[in-house]
């Protein structure tokens, strides 16, 4: 379970232009870059070396790396974003990638694929089909993986929900966090799986970077929850990037 490097990007001054499903006022961005500094500092303390790349005014919701790429010890998938102002981040992203990973895939399209849809497991690679993530492009990926002798498996994003790991993260091996009403329907079967506390459903969206689990500050049943199953907790400020409905997961590329 060790991983070595992730990549970054610090928001600029866009960022208060973000896509985001309700409105609940601007980001203030100076708290934002506070959070996002305690994020890096985090990962790099959990053994990782940060690629911190410069903010992107033209693509307000640049600073969510994740959904630009899939970084597995085979190689990376260069993604296909399904938000319009977002396609353009891939091209960004795609020197740094090829500059890091010897296999560089890519998702051409027609169809469309977020990395925050994404979740890999040692055993599968879970796709939510979303808003943001459609059938031909998760087609598109399932072909790529299957040359690296992987194999995915197809879950449906509840209504309203952003992304598939906006409601679930990986933990370790064989432990998932998860949304009661993502995990109901029985999509982690064969996973153990530790629910988010009621009303701390935005704590599902958290991280497992080598030894520590980096969540959302504020969701105090679920962060103990999650002690007492004896990971080893770091909480992260992020009311800034909720508000743009991002979290723990959607800021790094971790691998
Ligand atoms: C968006 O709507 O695309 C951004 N405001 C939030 C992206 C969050 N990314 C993620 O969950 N991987």
């Amino acid at each position: 379970w060790q991983f070595t490097r992730a990549i970054t990007r610090r928001p600029g001054e866009s960022v208060t232009h973000g896509l985001r499903a309700v409105d609940t006022g601007a980001p203030d961005l100076g708290l934002m870059l506070k959070h996002h500094a305690d994020y890096v500092a985090a990962l790099r303390a959990a053994g990782a070396e940060v690629v911190e790349l410069p903010p992107l005014e033209p693509f307000p919701d640049a600073l969510f790396v994740e959904d630009t790429a899939l970084c597995l010890p085979e190689g990376a998938v260069l993604m296909r974003p399904g938000a319009p102002s977002r396609a353009g981040e891939v091209a960004e992203m795609a020197p740094v990638i090829r500059g890091l990973f010897a296999e560089v895939r890519e998702i051409r399209g027609p169809g469309t694929i977020e990395g925050g849809d994404i979740l890999f497991t040692p055993r599968e690679v879970l796709v939510g089909q979303s808003a943001r993530t459609n059938a031909a492009g998760i087609a598109e990926l399932r072909a790529i993986l299957a040359d690296w002798g992987r194999s995915l498996r197809e879950i449906r994003v509840p209504d309203g929900v952003l992304h598939f790991k906006t409601d679930c993260s990986l933990l370790d091996g064989q432990t998932i966090l998860a949304t009661g009403r993502l995990a109901q329907s029985g999509c982690f079967d064969g996973y153990r799986v530790i629910l988010t506390a009621p009303g701390e459903e935005a704590a599902a969206n958290a991280i497992r970077y080598n030894d520590v689990v980096l969540m959302a500050a504020g969701f105090p049943e679920t962060a103990e929850s999650l002690r007492k199953a004896g990971y080893r907790v770091q909480e992260i400020g992020n009311s800034e990037c909720a508000k743009l409905d991002g979290g723990m997961s959607c800021l790094s590329l971790r691998f």
